[in-house]
């Protein structure tokens, strides 16, 4: 990450962000800190950048051809791609920095921050330059120059490889609205003072459940108003052969630390009915079987019941397409009390080929998972305030269900260990318990009873569909998002 920064006073970013962890990842190159003096860009032969204002009154004005000939010497050093640099005016009139902007902004391969004094910039290089009005608070500096090394630092924090390993597994409870629990070191009595009974044993389940509930009481007791903006994230997925839990796995990383999972691949969860409250946020994910949701006895979701909760669907495929499956998903979720606010279709391994979907989601798909989860928290604090609105995705809600050629499946009795493994995980219930035979009608062909069979009993043939789908659809395609 580059950040140029156009001031007066180069020293002061200069020494703060040569300092700390700041300083080392610049050391190292992870970041990088390029400092303007506005001044050296003076068109007064004394060197002044400011002036009168216009229509009187206190305090001086910064010229703007200083700051555009300061801005344009940072924007020319950019391999021109075309786009402007996203420009950052520190000042109290702008946006309060979050923790959400703080992430959007760590996406950028590149910031220019730009420092007013006196009182304030000419109007028109702003609008000439300037992309974002960020202030720090609701109080007033004497100029933008702390400011933007509060956002420098906020900001490297979450650039990969700023922090070390131990410094970036520690607990973020700000990304979820709520504050970190106390932390207690040796000496385990000092002045009178116990450390907690549960931190000094070794069950890291209770000391989870601990640390919750410190962090909870705490942010009750001193930011109740970030209790409020606190939205619990549940990812209900449907997932085989594993790969759309992996996709949902990641994005849901991404949104919270403290997700809860419902596995809908178990055929009893998915006749558990479960309410949501418009407080919350349910990430729903299945895989695209020919196009389309898999059809179970129980529909996938049916069980979900919001109040107005904002949901986000999400459509797996084998890198073919997804063709109505994010539309399906939206009708069937807003007909059961959700607001789709978001919809995504990660590319997984092909359950039918080795080739298609080979590795994915892979690092880029990250970088876009990571993209849309931030996209989905800025969605959720503006629907705080505006209310959720719905998405638009592409795609037939109600298509024909699709009659797909049953993939011929094997079975090795000599193999067989008869442990039963198929008969429980099958997320259909086709496999009797007794012959072991799997029913066509209700086989989704999903492979996992293949994936689950120890002794390789089971297996499959389907070279014909592989082939075809090997000659068409093997150009690595990309995640969309809505
Ligand atoms: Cl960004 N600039 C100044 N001058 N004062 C501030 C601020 C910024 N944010 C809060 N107060």
């Amino acid at each position: 990450m580059k950040f140029h920064v156009l001031t007066l006073f180069p020293e002061m970013i200069e020494n703060a962000v040569h300092t700390s962890i700041t300083g080392r990842a610049a050391k190292k190159g992870t970041i990088s800190l390029n400092t303007v003096n506005i001044r050296d860009f003076s068109v007064n032969k004394h060197m002044r950048v400011d002036d009168y204002p216009y229509g009187g009154g206190a305090g001086m004005v910064m010229e703007p051809e200083p700051v555009y000939r300061a801005w344009k010497s940072v924007a020319d050093l950019r391999e021109n791609n075309g786009k402007k640099p996203r420009c950052i005016y520190l000042t109290p009139q702008g946006k309060v920095l979050n923790q959400t902007l703080v992430e959007e902004l760590a996406m950028e391969e590149e910031l220019v921050l730009l420092c007013g004094h006196y009182e304030g910039i000419d109007e028109r290089v702003l609008e000439e330059v300037v992309t974002d009005y960020v202030s720090i608070g609701d109080y007033v500096l004497t100029g933008g120059e702390l400011a933007a090394c509060v956002l420098i630092d906020a900001v490297s924090r979450f650039v990969p490889g700023v922090l070390s390993n131990e410094e970036s597994s520690q607990f973020e409870s700000i990304q979820d609205n709520l504050l970190e629990y106390p932390h207690y070191t040796r000496p385990e009595v000092w002045k009178n003072r116990q450390v907690p009974e549960v931190l000094l044993k070794g069950d890291h389940k209770k000391i989870q459940a601990w640390r919750m509930e410190k962090s909870l009481e705490r942010t009750r007791q001193r930011r109740p108003d970030l209790l409020e903006k606190n939205r619990p994230v549940t990812t209900a997925f449907f997932s085989p052969t594993g790969g759309t839990r992996k996709a949902a796995e990641i994005f849901t990383g991404y949104l919270t630390q403290n997700p809860r999972y419902l596995d809908l691949t178990r055929r009893k969860l998915r006749k558990k009915k479960i309410r949501f409250s418009s407080r919350e946020l349910l990430i729903a994910a299945a895989p695209v079987y020919g196009g389309q949701l898999p059809v179970t006895e129980e529909p996938l979701f049916a069980n979900l019941q919001g109040e107005g909760t904002p949901c986000v669907v999400m459509a797996a495929y084998g890198n073919r397409h997804y063709d109505d499956t994010l539309a399906q998903m939206k009708k069937r979720l807003e007909e059961q009390g959700f607001i789709c606010i978001g919809a995504i279709a990660p590319v997984i391994p092909h359950i039918y080929s080795s080739v298609l979907g080979k590795g994915r989601p892979d690092e880029e798909d990250r970088k876009i998972l990571k993209k849309f989860a931030v996209e989905t928290k800025k969605r959720l604090e503006k629907g705080r305030t505006e209310g959720f609105a719905s998405v638009q995705v592409p795609g037939n809600p109600d298509p024909e269900p699709k009659q797909m050629k049953p993939v011929k499946k094997t079975f090795d009795s000599a193999l067989c260990t008869n442990c039963q493994s198929c008969v429980q995980k099958c997320p259909v219930n086709a496999i009797s318990q007794e012959t072991l035979e799997i029913r066509g009608d209700r086989c989704l062909n999903c492979m996992c009873c293949v994936k689950v069979c120890k002794a390789k009993a089971r297996g499959y043939d389907c070279s014909q569909v592989r082939q075809y789908l090997e000659t068409h659809y093997s150009t690595p395609r990309k995640i969309e998002f809505f």
